[in-house]
């Protein structure tokens, strides 16, 4: 046998030993199902880092609360045994305090300017903040304008909202402002609501359209009524364990994919605008959209009055002042 022949010999009988790379895996969690706007995001990131990454890095989407509700799943990213979520901010203001600033009600114009302002100086700004919880925010995704969904009637003015049970996110600036609208809030995971809902033990909900669609709300929810009371930015998070495991490089796949994710996230939304309106009202959903927005802007006054100086009032001042 020619040295050569050897040689060939020798290595593919190494080759067959040496151990596989095994390709690290992390779980992205999040709770509205596989077929949605996070859906759609999930998709998107985990496109892009096994494309970065050569296959190196898997993700595993955990779509519908797989891992629990959005609160838990951040406690999990926490202490490491979640890796990475896309969340509404609703329950995050609970571990990064500066988030509560974007869910104050009619902070925003519009999707423009809450993407200028999140995409800008202040979101990058309080992306930051999410290190002392021991969070890397990576990017800022979407939920979308969030509208009232319930079984009673139509909510067109505050007085439509007396004595309505309805559930809203862990979010305190949330509960307080329905309930200055005359509202019953009961704060809950979104994992409980579709049964609460179907129970009877809430009246109704509010979330985005996409969220609406996602769910066929309208199989226990007789009225939408199209408020867009509160600009739902969703976070891309990952546990800082994860983080600070991971080389430079991975690092910047990471947030390279936290971008696509977002992307995917606010064209799903853009397109759900009219689309899933019209979805809601072909499934049978009385829409409404003649609201008094001015009437319900009056009401929730006293929540920024209670809550801003909790939040740093300069930075709400400073969401305002870049929207003119
Ligand atoms: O993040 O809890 C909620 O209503 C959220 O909007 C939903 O889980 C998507």
């Amino acid at each position: 046998m020619t040295r050569l022949t050897t040689l060939a010999v020798l290595l593919a009988g190494a080759s067959a030993f040496a151990l596989p790379v095994t390709a690290k895996t992390f779980n992205l969690a999040f709770t509205p199902p596989l077929e949605s706007h996070y859906g759609d995001a999930g998709k998107a990131f985990k496109t892009k880092i096994e494309e970065l990454s050569g296959g190196d890095i898997e993700i595993a989407l955990k779509p519908a609360g797989a891992l629990g509700g959005e609160r838990d799943v951040i406690e999990g990213l926490q202490i490491g045994t979640v890796e990475l979520t896309i969340s509404s901010t609703g329950p995050i203001g609970n571990f990064v305090p500066q988030v509560y600033a974007l869910d104050f009600p009619f902070l925003f114009k519009d999707y423009a300017s809450a993407h200028a302002v999140l995409d800008g100086e202040i979101g990058q700004e309080i992306l930051a903040d999410f290190e002392p919880a021991g969070l890397v925010g990576l990017a800022w995704a979407e939920n979308g304008f969030r509208h009232i969904t319930d079984s009673k009637h139509p909510i067109r003015t505050p007085d439509d909202l007396k004595g309505i049970k309805l559930r809203t996110m862990e979010n305190e600036v949330h509960i307080a402002a329905f309930k200055a609208l005359g509202a019953a809030p009961t704060p809950m995971s979104w994992t409980e609501v579709l049964t609460s809902l179907q129970q009877g033990t809430i009246d109704g909900q509010e979330n985005p359209v996409p969220i609406i669609t996602a769910n066929n709300m309208w199989e226990i929810q007789k009225y939408a009524s199209l408020t867009g009371h509160v600009y739902s930015p969703a976070a891309v998070v990952i546990s800082k364990i994860t983080w600070d495991e991971l080389s430079p490089e991975e690092q910047g796949w990471m947030k390279e994919a936290a971008k696509a994710a977002a992307e995917a996230s606010r064209a799903t939304v853009a397109k759900n605008e009219t689309a899933g309106v019209e979805k809601m009202i072909a499934n049978g959903m009385e829409v409404v959209t003649d609201i008094d927005k001015a009437a319900f802007a009056a009401a929730v006054q006293p929540v920024y009055d209670e809550y801003a100086p909790k939040y740093s009032p300069e930075l709400i001042q400073r969401i305002r002042d870049a929207q003119k």
